[in-house]
Protein backbone atom coordinates (compact mmCIF):
# COMPACT_ATOMS: atom_id res chain seq x y z
CA UNK A 1 0.00 0.00 0.00
CA UNK A 2 1.26 3.57 -0.86
CA UNK A 3 0.66 6.65 1.08
CA UNK A 4 2.50 8.44 -1.46
CA UNK A 5 0.85 11.95 -2.50
CA UNK A 6 1.08 15.25 -4.13
CA UNK A 7 0.77 18.94 -2.97
CA UNK A 8 0.90 21.25 -5.79
CA UNK A 9 3.08 19.43 -7.77
CA UNK A 10 5.39 18.44 -4.79
CA UNK A 11 5.88 14.58 -4.27
CA UNK A 12 5.33 13.79 -0.72
CA UNK A 13 6.36 10.39 0.49
CA UNK A 14 3.12 10.34 3.10
CA UNK A 15 0.00 11.32 3.61
CA UNK A 16 1.15 13.44 7.42
CA UNK A 17 2.68 16.67 8.65
CA UNK A 18 3.04 18.51 10.90
CA UNK A 19 0.25 21.72 10.95
CA UNK A 20 1.63 24.96 11.42
CA UNK A 21 1.30 25.42 15.13
CA UNK A 22 2.96 23.60 17.78
CA UNK A 23 6.18 21.99 18.15
CA UNK A 24 7.64 24.04 14.67
CA UNK A 25 9.30 27.55 15.85
CA UNK A 26 13.02 26.74 16.62
CA UNK A 27 15.78 24.92 14.38
CA UNK A 28 15.73 22.16 17.26
CA UNK A 29 11.79 20.96 16.58
CA UNK A 30 12.05 21.63 12.90
CA UNK A 31 15.01 19.12 12.96
CA UNK A 32 12.98 17.07 15.16
CA UNK A 33 10.16 16.45 12.85
CA UNK A 34 12.84 16.38 10.03
CA UNK A 35 13.76 13.21 11.76
CA UNK A 36 10.31 11.61 11.78
CA UNK A 37 8.27 9.74 9.39
CA UNK A 38 6.74 13.51 8.67
CA UNK A 39 5.63 13.88 4.71
CA UNK A 40 7.20 17.77 4.98
CA UNK A 41 8.89 19.54 7.59
CA UNK A 42 5.85 23.01 8.73
CA UNK A 43 6.95 26.03 9.98
CA UNK A 44 5.26 28.23 12.77
CA UNK A 45 3.75 30.79 11.03
CA UNK A 46 6.49 33.88 11.11
CA UNK A 47 6.07 37.61 11.15
CA UNK A 48 7.80 40.27 10.22
CA UNK A 49 9.92 40.35 13.77
CA UNK A 50 10.76 38.01 16.42
CA UNK A 51 7.57 37.51 18.62
CA UNK A 52 7.66 36.09 22.28
CA UNK A 53 3.42 35.30 21.95
CA UNK A 54 0.69 36.52 23.87
CA UNK A 55 0.93 35.87 28.08
CA UNK A 56 0.72 32.97 29.88
CA UNK A 57 -1.28 30.97 30.79
CA UNK A 58 -1.75 30.66 26.91
CA UNK A 59 -2.16 26.49 26.16
CA UNK A 60 -4.66 24.38 28.32
CA UNK A 61 -5.06 20.54 26.86
CA UNK A 62 -8.77 19.69 27.49
CA UNK A 63 -10.79 16.41 27.30
CA UNK A 64 -11.51 16.20 23.97
CA UNK A 65 -8.55 18.48 22.53
CA UNK A 66 -7.33 21.78 23.58
CA UNK A 67 -7.34 25.89 23.84
CA UNK A 68 -4.88 27.86 22.51
CA UNK A 69 -3.77 31.77 22.72
CA UNK A 70 -0.43 31.33 21.78
CA UNK A 71 -0.02 34.67 19.71
CA UNK A 72 2.52 33.69 16.96
CA UNK A 73 5.30 32.87 19.20
CA UNK A 74 7.96 32.69 16.18
CA UNK A 75 11.64 33.59 15.28
CA UNK A 76 11.17 35.77 12.83
CA UNK A 77 11.51 35.53 8.95
CA UNK A 78 14.74 35.77 8.75
CA UNK A 79 15.11 33.18 11.08
CA UNK A 80 13.27 30.48 8.66
CA UNK A 81 15.33 31.93 5.28
CA UNK A 82 18.35 30.96 6.98
CA UNK A 83 17.31 27.53 8.18
CA UNK A 84 15.91 26.40 5.04
CA UNK A 85 18.62 25.31 3.34
CA UNK A 86 19.42 22.73 6.41
CA UNK A 87 15.87 21.79 7.00
CA UNK A 88 15.61 20.69 3.26
CA UNK A 89 18.71 18.23 3.96
CA UNK A 90 16.22 15.58 5.56
CA UNK A 91 15.00 15.44 2.19
CA UNK A 92 11.44 16.14 2.60
CA UNK A 93 9.35 19.33 1.48
CA UNK A 94 9.90 22.42 3.64
CA UNK A 95 6.72 23.96 3.98
CA UNK A 96 6.93 27.88 5.21
CA UNK A 97 4.12 29.37 7.03
CA UNK A 98 3.77 33.50 6.56
CA UNK A 99 1.17 35.10 8.46
CA UNK A 100 2.03 38.35 8.22
CA UNK A 101 0.49 41.26 10.35
CA UNK A 102 -0.06 43.50 7.35
CA UNK A 103 -0.52 42.86 3.82
CA UNK A 104 2.53 44.83 3.06
CA UNK A 105 4.28 42.35 5.35
CA UNK A 106 2.86 39.22 3.80
CA UNK A 107 4.31 40.47 0.83
CA UNK A 108 7.80 40.88 2.20
CA UNK A 109 7.75 37.56 3.40
CA UNK A 110 6.40 35.45 0.05
CA UNK A 111 9.30 37.59 -2.17
CA UNK A 112 11.56 36.89 0.49
CA UNK A 113 10.62 33.35 0.59
CA UNK A 114 10.46 33.37 -3.85
CA UNK A 115 14.28 33.50 -3.40
CA UNK A 116 14.54 30.65 -1.14
CA UNK A 117 14.39 26.84 -1.71
CA UNK A 118 11.07 26.64 0.29
CA UNK A 119 9.22 24.03 -1.51
CA UNK A 120 5.71 25.42 -0.71
CA UNK A 121 4.60 28.41 0.87
CA UNK A 122 1.62 28.64 3.22
CA UNK A 123 0.10 32.19 4.06
CA UNK A 124 -2.09 32.10 6.84
CA UNK A 125 -5.30 34.29 6.36
CA UNK A 126 -7.02 32.56 9.56
CA UNK A 127 -5.35 33.79 13.19
CA UNK A 128 -7.57 34.15 15.46
CA UNK A 129 -5.33 35.37 18.17
CA UNK A 130 -3.52 38.71 17.70
CA UNK A 131 -6.05 41.58 19.81
CA UNK A 132 -7.15 43.68 17.05
CA UNK A 133 -6.29 41.60 13.92
CA UNK A 134 -9.59 40.16 12.89
CA UNK A 135 -9.18 37.07 11.06
CA UNK A 136 -8.29 37.36 6.87
CA UNK A 137 -10.30 34.52 6.29
CA UNK A 138 -13.47 36.21 7.28
CA UNK A 139 -12.79 39.23 4.95
CA UNK A 140 -13.66 38.07 1.68
CA UNK A 141 -13.02 41.42 -0.54
CA UNK A 142 -9.30 41.39 1.89
CA UNK A 143 -8.90 38.03 0.83
CA UNK A 144 -9.37 38.93 -2.74
CA UNK A 145 -6.89 41.84 -2.10
CA UNK A 146 -4.42 39.87 -1.20
CA UNK A 147 -4.45 37.02 -3.49
CA UNK A 148 -4.37 39.83 -6.47
CA UNK A 149 -1.17 41.33 -5.10
CA UNK A 150 0.29 37.63 -3.39
CA UNK A 151 -0.03 35.61 -6.31
CA UNK A 152 1.90 38.02 -8.63
CA UNK A 153 5.80 37.94 -6.29
CA UNK A 154 6.22 33.85 -6.52
CA UNK A 155 5.97 31.14 -8.97
CA UNK A 156 6.33 28.66 -6.07
CA UNK A 157 3.18 26.79 -5.21
CA UNK A 158 1.51 29.29 -3.52
CA UNK A 159 -1.25 28.09 -0.72
CA UNK A 160 -3.52 29.62 2.06
CA UNK A 161 -4.38 28.61 5.62
CA UNK A 162 -8.54 29.16 6.13
CA UNK A 163 -10.71 29.83 8.90
CA UNK A 164 -13.49 27.14 9.49
CA UNK A 165 -16.87 28.18 7.59
CA UNK A 166 -20.29 27.41 8.99
CA UNK A 167 -22.50 28.65 5.94
CA UNK A 168 -22.90 27.09 2.76
CA UNK A 169 -22.84 30.96 0.73
CA UNK A 170 -19.21 31.75 2.65
CA UNK A 171 -18.03 28.58 1.15
CA UNK A 172 -19.45 29.22 -2.15
CA UNK A 173 -18.16 32.77 -2.05
CA UNK A 174 -14.36 31.90 -0.97
CA UNK A 175 -14.40 29.12 -3.69
CA UNK A 176 -15.62 31.22 -6.30
CA UNK A 177 -12.67 34.18 -5.09
CA UNK A 178 -10.27 31.73 -5.09
CA UNK A 179 -10.72 29.68 -8.33
CA UNK A 180 -10.16 32.73 -9.61
CA UNK A 181 -6.34 32.83 -8.34
CA UNK A 182 -3.18 30.69 -9.89
CA UNK A 183 -3.08 28.93 -5.86
CA UNK A 184 -1.78 25.72 -5.55
CA UNK A 185 -3.75 24.62 -2.87
CA UNK A 186 -5.53 25.38 0.53
CA UNK A 187 -5.04 24.43 4.09
CA UNK A 188 -8.12 23.75 6.15
CA UNK A 189 -9.26 24.28 8.85
CA UNK A 190 -7.11 26.70 11.30
CA UNK A 191 -8.76 26.71 15.04
CA UNK A 192 -12.03 27.69 15.68
CA UNK A 193 -11.31 31.26 17.01
CA UNK A 194 -12.50 33.29 19.90
CA UNK A 195 -13.99 30.08 21.75
CA UNK A 196 -14.45 30.38 25.87
CA UNK A 197 -13.43 27.45 28.48
CA UNK A 198 -14.45 28.14 31.87
CA UNK A 199 -12.68 26.83 35.22
CA UNK A 200 -16.45 26.26 36.99
CA UNK A 201 -14.30 25.60 40.48
CA UNK A 202 -11.84 28.90 39.84
CA UNK A 203 -14.56 30.87 38.03
CA UNK A 204 -12.23 31.85 35.35
CA UNK A 205 -11.66 31.45 31.86
CA UNK A 206 -8.57 28.74 31.70
CA UNK A 207 -5.94 30.67 29.24
CA UNK A 208 -5.32 34.51 30.27
CA UNK A 209 -5.08 36.14 26.59
CA UNK A 210 -7.96 38.26 24.80
CA UNK A 211 -10.34 37.63 28.47
CA UNK A 212 -10.36 33.92 27.94
CA UNK A 213 -11.15 33.83 24.27
CA UNK A 214 -9.14 31.14 22.03
CA UNK A 215 -8.90 28.80 19.43
CA UNK A 216 -10.20 25.47 19.70
CA UNK A 217 -8.48 22.26 18.81
CA UNK A 218 -8.79 18.54 18.90
CA UNK A 219 -11.47 16.14 18.32
CA UNK A 220 -13.97 18.84 19.19
CA UNK A 221 -13.12 20.47 15.47
CA UNK A 222 -12.79 16.93 13.56
CA UNK A 223 -16.95 17.57 12.02
CA UNK A 224 -15.73 20.91 10.78
CA UNK A 225 -12.92 20.49 9.82
CA UNK A 226 -14.18 17.42 7.76
CA UNK A 227 -16.96 19.67 6.05
CA UNK A 228 -14.72 22.46 5.46
CA UNK A 229 -12.65 19.57 3.16
CA UNK A 230 -15.86 18.53 1.15
CA UNK A 231 -17.51 21.92 0.82
CA UNK A 232 -14.09 22.97 -0.73
CA UNK A 233 -13.30 20.06 -2.79
CA UNK A 234 -17.01 20.25 -4.49
CA UNK A 235 -15.99 23.78 -5.04
CA UNK A 236 -12.80 24.37 -6.25
CA UNK A 237 -10.71 23.44 -9.59
CA UNK A 238 -9.39 20.27 -9.64
CA UNK A 239 -5.94 21.21 -9.29
CA UNK A 240 -5.91 23.07 -6.28
CA UNK A 241 -5.24 20.65 -3.92
CA UNK A 242 -6.69 20.61 -0.42
CA UNK A 243 -4.96 19.87 3.00
CA UNK A 244 -6.71 18.59 5.79
CA UNK A 245 -6.29 19.54 9.29
CA UNK A 246 -8.16 19.27 12.18
CA UNK A 247 -9.05 16.50 14.96
CA UNK A 248 -6.61 14.14 13.47
CA UNK A 249 -5.04 11.87 16.06
CA UNK A 250 -5.26 8.45 14.30
CA UNK A 251 -5.23 6.45 10.91
CA UNK A 252 -9.18 6.34 10.76
CA UNK A 253 -9.24 9.90 11.25
CA UNK A 254 -7.22 10.68 8.33
CA UNK A 255 -8.65 8.24 6.28
CA UNK A 256 -12.06 10.39 6.62
CA UNK A 257 -10.32 13.45 5.33
CA UNK A 258 -9.23 11.65 2.24
CA UNK A 259 -12.35 10.45 1.46
CA UNK A 260 -13.61 14.28 2.10
CA UNK A 261 -10.75 15.30 -0.54
CA UNK A 262 -7.74 16.13 0.94
CA UNK A 263 -4.44 14.91 -0.65
CA UNK A 264 -2.58 15.33 2.51
CA UNK A 265 -3.21 16.25 6.00
CA UNK A 266 -1.48 18.84 9.20
CA UNK A 267 -1.69 17.28 12.70
CA UNK A 268 -1.46 20.03 15.30
CA UNK A 269 -3.01 18.80 18.76
CA UNK A 270 -2.12 15.03 18.49
CA UNK A 271 1.54 16.53 17.76
CA UNK A 272 1.39 18.52 21.02
CA UNK A 273 0.22 16.04 23.01
CA UNK A 274 2.07 12.67 21.79
CA UNK A 275 5.53 14.54 20.22
CA UNK A 276 6.68 13.38 16.69
CA UNK A 277 5.86 9.85 17.10
CA UNK A 278 2.56 10.38 16.33
CA UNK A 279 3.12 10.77 12.27
CA UNK A 280 4.61 7.29 12.36
CA UNK A 281 1.84 5.95 13.82
CA UNK A 282 -1.12 7.63 12.13
CA UNK A 283 0.72 6.84 8.62
CA UNK A 284 0.81 3.37 9.64
CA UNK A 285 -2.73 3.06 10.93
CA UNK A 286 -3.75 4.92 7.91
CA UNK A 287 -1.81 2.14 5.68
CA UNK A 288 -2.92 -0.73 7.47
CA UNK A 289 -6.53 0.40 6.65
CA UNK A 290 -6.32 0.69 3.18
CA UNK A 291 -4.91 -2.45 3.12
CA UNK A 292 -7.44 -4.31 5.13
CA UNK A 293 -9.80 -2.21 2.71
CA UNK A 294 -8.06 -3.27 -0.19
CA UNK A 295 -6.78 -0.13 -1.22
CA UNK A 296 -3.93 -0.06 -2.99
CA UNK A 297 -3.13 3.62 -2.53
CA UNK A 298 -4.42 6.54 -0.65
CA UNK A 299 -4.68 8.31 -4.30
CA UNK A 300 -7.67 5.94 -4.87
CA UNK A 301 -9.30 7.10 -1.48
CA UNK A 302 -8.78 11.18 -1.82
CA UNK A 303 -12.50 12.77 -2.47
CA UNK A 304 -14.05 9.23 -3.02
CA UNK A 305 -17.28 10.02 -0.28
CA UNK A 306 -19.90 8.03 -1.31
CA UNK A 307 -23.40 9.88 -1.57
CA UNK A 308 -26.63 8.23 -0.06
O1 LIG B 1 -0.04 31.50 17.27
C1 LIG B 1 -1.28 31.39 17.41
O2 LIG B 1 -1.88 31.85 18.39
C2 LIG B 1 -2.12 30.74 16.40
C3 LIG B 1 -2.04 30.98 15.04
BR1 LIG B 1 -0.73 32.04 14.28
C4 LIG B 1 -2.98 30.38 14.17
O3 LIG B 1 -2.99 30.54 12.94
N1 LIG B 1 -3.94 29.59 14.71
C5 LIG B 1 -4.01 29.37 16.03
O4 LIG B 1 -4.91 28.64 16.46
N2 LIG B 1 -3.09 29.93 16.88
Amino acid sequence: TTLQSSIGQVTLDSYVMNASGPRCSSAEELHLIGRSNAAAIVTKSCTILPREGNAEPRYRDLELGAIQSMGLPNLGYNAYLDLVPELLEHNKPVVVSISGLSLADNETMVKAFDGSDASLLEVNFSCPNIAGKPQTAYDFEQVENSLTRLCSLTDKPLGIKLAPYFDMSHFDSMAEILNRFPIAFISTINSIGNTLIIDPQTERAVIKPKGGFGGLCGQYVKPIGLANVHAFRQRLRDDIDIVGVGGIYNGTDAFEYALAGASAVQVATSFQQQGEGCFQRINDELAALLEAKGYASIKEVIGQLKAF
